[in-house]
């Protein structure tokens, strides 16, 4: 008892519901940004994007649980200091819908449930242009 669940046998277990649930299957190919709707499909253990960026931090963001266990969607500026937004911890299938005004800059999307964010339930926003280099240039060869 005790243990907690190993998102790889999670990730199994997910493999073989999708199998049977073509709709959570297309759900997810539906992730991302499109005419500044910012769709988020929640499961294990997935955003349904890495990474998304807008010319305009008005967005209207929509979200969806797929998964198996309840998921959350946090956002937060990069660093985590400032929480725009969070949803509720949502059931598989429920949804939440939410507006956000952002200035240009660089935010985290991730779900806030303990592990989930390890196990791959994270995204970046970028508002604006591309982000600017990091500062101590160059050679990090991405996050951490
Ligand atoms: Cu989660």
């Amino acid at each position: 008892m005790g243990r907690c669940f190993s998102p790889r046998w999670a990730a199994l277990v997910v493999a073989i519901v999708a199998g049977c649930a073509p709709a959570a299957t297309n759900a997810a190919a539906d992730a991302g940004l499109e005419n500044g709707t910012l769709k988020v499909v929640l499961s294990e253990w997935s955003l349904g994007f890495d990474e998304v960026q807008t010319d305009q931090g008005k967005l209207t963001v929509t979200v969806v649980n797929v998964g198996r266990f309840p998921h959350n969607l946090t956002v937060t500026d990069k660093g985590g200091g400032k929480v725009y937004e969070q949803t509720a911890n949502l059931r598989t299938n429920e949804t939440a819908e939410f507006e956000l005004s952002l200035e240009p800059g660089e935010y985290e999307l991730y779900c806030s449930i303990p592990g989930h964010r390890d196990a791959g339930m994270v995204a970046s926003l970028v508002v604006g242009a591309a982000a600017a280099p990091a500062p101590s240039g160059g050679s990090r060869g991405g996050y951490y």
